[in-house]
Parts: structure tokens; C-alpha cells; sequence
């Protein structure tokens, strides 16, 4: 994507619904000629003379030829989404009249728009900064509420305020710095070092909390991989569909009934739990079991909790001691799940006999204990309450950069420790607001801003 400002305005369309048949379909336009274009096919009215943010219904036609009836939205600049001149098209939801629509926007001069170029239109004519426009992106992804919420928290503004506003604060110390750097014959201090410091350890404040949500964040955006593992017949195919409530995953007393891995997602308060079902580990001679039992391996080295399952009237406590110091040798987070623990005398026998941490007792097949497993895994993955009211770093780029500013804001407060020269310190400060500037987009390059937006979809 070229990125000049001579050619981001010019006119783009797109589709803004998805393919396919539905009850209407929007065509989206943006830039300099968008609603001369469209008035070109609209007979009924002329749109050049309409104000913005009308809307108006009419016969679409080309070459005085009718496409379809259509409601047109009206937006004009700046007062839209990309801050420009804004068509929205409303057909009947028929791929076929959506193409010829689109067809004609070109015949007529647009150009099809690539994804995420109207957002990147918005984000380029500041109507929204970076971390705004990205959060479009997830909102559009969000497959649950916790999700929902912390892009819309920050599609609302989120954290991009406060990174702002302290951005600016330091623009100002940084000014004063330079400016001593003039007079540095005299020994002069116009920037308050103080009052610096005040604000570098409020920057540093808030980096750090925005850094420490990142885990939760990428949890709420790519949910979380559990991996249940164990013996064949503990009863991990049961645990899955007790969980799934649904008859997913094939469950017999043959032991070796699971061959391959199964996924599943299970969503429990917000969260998305990837819950992998895996073949039973033994040694066997069977080539396809022996393989399965490879997948378990893999799948419980990526998972990021691992559920070991085993039948309470089976495991020796040695065993599950073995287990346990494995998996903790892996500093992998875990839970012994002893399973078949139908009545109160085999729980209360299992407690004496296994001694570990770390256990929950449970019968997947009569059901029993399973909200307990969900809180544990809800509390493995927050350890507290989840408030998306709070502001939550959900994205790589960010967290990168904000782990930057933290180590800006730790040269620029040991420089000044040590008293160095103000222009080694102008440097480092110079640093950390390149740093900042990153993360809000008031500094971006190109190529930058093409791989954020490539990740859009097309139309929005
Ligand atoms: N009594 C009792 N039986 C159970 C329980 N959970 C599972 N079972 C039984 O144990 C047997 C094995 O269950 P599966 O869920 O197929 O076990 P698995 O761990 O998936 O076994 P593989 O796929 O062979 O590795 C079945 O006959 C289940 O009905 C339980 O909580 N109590
Ligand atoms: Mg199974």
C-alpha cells in the first residue's frame, strides 16, 4: 500500500458486508468525487445539493439501465468515518447486484479499496489514532463479550489518551532541555529536574500496568490452550463432552479409544478455552496409537494449562508423584485431575491416598465437581477478577513498544542519577517519546501502517 498523501484520497469502494446472499448489502465509497459519482446513477435526486448525514432512496441505475432500489447514506467530509466524503449504498443482498454495483463505481473512476483502507483513511486524517484504529480490527474479531468489551474500550479512546497527554508533558521537558543546550556556556536549568522525575516515574507507572495486563489481554483476544493428557481410559473424552455438554469425542471402556486429538472450544465467564482431548499415553505397538501418543506430547508441550486426568482407583500415589515433578520441571501451569471419584467414600479414600498439591477430584460421568475445574481454570488465567473496564494491552506492537519506553524511562532516571551532560539526556528522552509516539501512531513509517492494516478486512 502506498501511503502518499497525493494518492490516499482519491475514490475507493468496497463491499462493507460479507459475500454472499442476505437480506441487504452494503457498498461502501470513499474520497474527492464519491457523491458526484454516485448522484451520476441516481436519477431521482441530485445528492451534490443534499447535506451530510442524510439519507435518501432511489432507483440505481447505469448507462440508464436500473440495478437495483437502494437507501444512500450520505456522509461529507469531515464529519464521516475516514473524515471524507462517504457513500454508503444499501441494495438488495444479491452477490450479483453488489458486483454490478461495484462495477460500475469502477467503470465510473473508483478504485477497489484494499483492506483496512478506510480505517487507515480515518487513522490518516486523525480522526482516530493507531491504537484505535487496531482495536476496529479486534472489535470486528471479537468472539466474546470479554473480548467485545476491551476493543470497544479502546475504540472509545482506551489508553491512547493517557499515553497522549503524557507524550505531550515530556515534549515539553524535552523543549526546555534543548533549549539549555543553547546556553551551555552558562550552567542553566530551565527544565525543573524534579518535576521530570514526578513525570518520568508517572510514565513509568503506567507502562508497567499497561504492560503487566498484556497476558490477560492476549488471553481475552486468543483464549487459552488446555490440554487434557493421561492414561487411556482416565476418562479425558469424558471430562471434554461433560464440559462440551455434547456427545463429542467417542468414549469406551477400550483403553486406546482416542487416536487423535480433538478441539474443541468451550467458552466459561469470557474467556476462550481451547480444550484439547488427546490419545491416552502408554507404550504401544499399534503404529497409529504410537502416533496419536506423539500428538499428546506436542499438544501438552504448547498447551498453556495442562490437565492431567487419571482414574483415583488406578494411580499409584508414586505415579502421580512422578507427573507432578515432571510437569513442574516443565514450569508448565497444571492441575492433577482425579477422576472417578463417584461417592463420598472412594473422594474421601483419594484424599489420604494422594498427597499433591494441585488436585481437584471429580466425576466427569456423573458430572460432579465440574464447576469447580472451571472456576480453578478461570482462576489459573486471572488469578482475580477479570474488569475489562480497565485498560487491557491486547496487541503484540504495543506491548514491544511499551516494553521500549520502559527501558528509556530506566536510562533517562539512572543518566539522570549520574548527573550527565542535558544533551546525552535530550537523547534518551528523545528515545522514549519516539517510543510513545510509536504506540499511538504520531510516529509510523509505511510499512508499518501496511502491516497493521493488511490485517483488516476489505471494506472497512
Ligand atoms: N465410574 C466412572 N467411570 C467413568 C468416569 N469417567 C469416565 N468413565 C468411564 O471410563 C471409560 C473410559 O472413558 P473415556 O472417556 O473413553 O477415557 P479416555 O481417557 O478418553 O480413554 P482413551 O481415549 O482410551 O485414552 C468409559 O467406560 C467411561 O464411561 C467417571 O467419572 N466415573
Ligand atoms: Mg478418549
Amino acid at each position: 500500500m502506498n501511503i502518499q498523501a497525493s494518492t490516499w484520497n482519491d475514490l475507493i469502494v468496497a463491499m462493507a458486508t460479507p459475500p454472499g446472499v442476505g437480506a441487504i448489502g452494503v457498498v461502501r465509497l470513499s474520497g474527492v468525487g464519491s457523491i458526484e459519482l454516485v448522484n451520476s446513477m441516481f436519477p431521482s435526486k441530485d445528492l451534490t445539493k443534499e447535506l451530510g448525514n442524510t439519507i435518501h432512496v432511489g432507483l440505481l441505475t447505469t448507462n440508464d439501465i436500473a440495478l437495483d432500489e437502494v437507501v444512500v447514506s450520505l456522509f461529507r467530509a469531515p464529519r464521516s468515518y475516514t473524515g471524507e466524503d462517504i457513500i454508503e449504498i444499501s441494495c438488495h443482498g444479491s452477490p450479483y447486484i453488489q458486483q454490478q454495483i461495484i462495477e460500475a463505481c469502477i467503470v465510473k473512476g473508483a478504485r477497489i479499496a484494499k483492506p483496512g483502507e478506510f480505517t487507515l483513511r480515518a487513522f490518516l486524517n486523525g480522526k482516530m489514532d493507531l491504537i484505535q484504529a487496531e482495536a476496529v480490527a479486534d472489535l470486528i474479531a471479537s468472539g466474546t463479550k470479554a473480548a467485545q468489551e476491551t476493543a470497544l474500550n479502546q475504540v472509545k479512546g482506551g489508553f491512547s489518551h493517557v499515553l497522549s497527554s503524557l507524550r505531550e508533558e515530556l515534549i515539553k521537558f524535552s523543549a526546555l532541555i534543548e533549549l539549555e543546550l543553547d546556553f551551555s556556556q552558562e550552567d542553566v536549568e530551565f527544565a525543573d529536574r524534579s518535576g521530570l522525575r514526578i513525570l518520568l516515574n508517572k510514565i513509568e507507572h503506567t507502562v508497567g500496568e499497561l504492560l503487566h495486563s498484556f497476558q490477560l489481554g492476549n488471553v481475552i483476544k486468543n483464549g487459552v490452550s488446555v490440554a487434557i493428557v493421561g492414561k487411556p481410559n482416565a476418562g479425558k473424552s469424558t471430562l471434554l463432552n461433560a464440559l462440551l455438554q455434547e456427545n463429542r469425542a467417542i468414549v469406551s471402556s477400550i483403553a486406546g479409544t482416542t487416536r487423535d486429538t480433538i478441539e474443541e472450544v468451550l467458552n466459561i465467564d469470557g474467556i476462550l478455552f481451547r480444550l484439547v482431548d488427546t490419545a491416552g499415553i502408554r507404550n504401544s505397538n499399534d503404529e497409529i496409537e504410537a502416533i496419536g501418543i506423539e500428538r499428546t506430547m506436542e499438544k501438552m508441550d504448547k498447551a498453556d494449562i495442562v490437565l492431567y486426568m487419571f482414574d483415583v482407583n488406578d494411580e499409584s500415589t508414586h505415579e502421580l508423584k512422578k507427573v507432578e515433578s515432571e510437569l513442574k520441571e516443565k514450569s508448565k501451569s497444571f492441575l492433577l485431575i482425579g477422576n472417578k471419584a463417584d461417592d463420598a467414600k472412594t473422594i474421601e479414600s483419594a484424599q489420604h491416598k494422594f498427597d499433591v498439591e494441585n488436585m481437584l477430584l471429580l466425576s466427569a460421568k456423573h458430572q460432579f465437581n465440574l464447576d469447580q475445574l472451571k472456576s480453578k481454570l478461570i482462576h489459573k488465567v486471572i488469578s482475580g477478577a477479570l474488569n475489562t473496564e480497565n485498560t487491557i494491552v491486547t496487541n503484540a506492537r504495543h506491548f514491544q513498544s511499551l516494553q521500549k519506553v520502559e527501558s528509556s524511562i530506566l536510562s533517562i532516571q539512572k543518566g539522570m542519577d549520574q548527573h550527565i551532560p542535558g544533551d546525552l539526556l535530550a537523547i534518551d528522552i528523545r528515545q522514549c517519546l519516539y517510543h510513545l509516539g510509536e504506540i499511538t501512531g504520531e510516529i509510523t513509517n509505511d510499512d508499518q501502517l501496511d502491516f497493521i492494516f493488511s490485517k483488516f478486512c476489505i471494506g472497512k
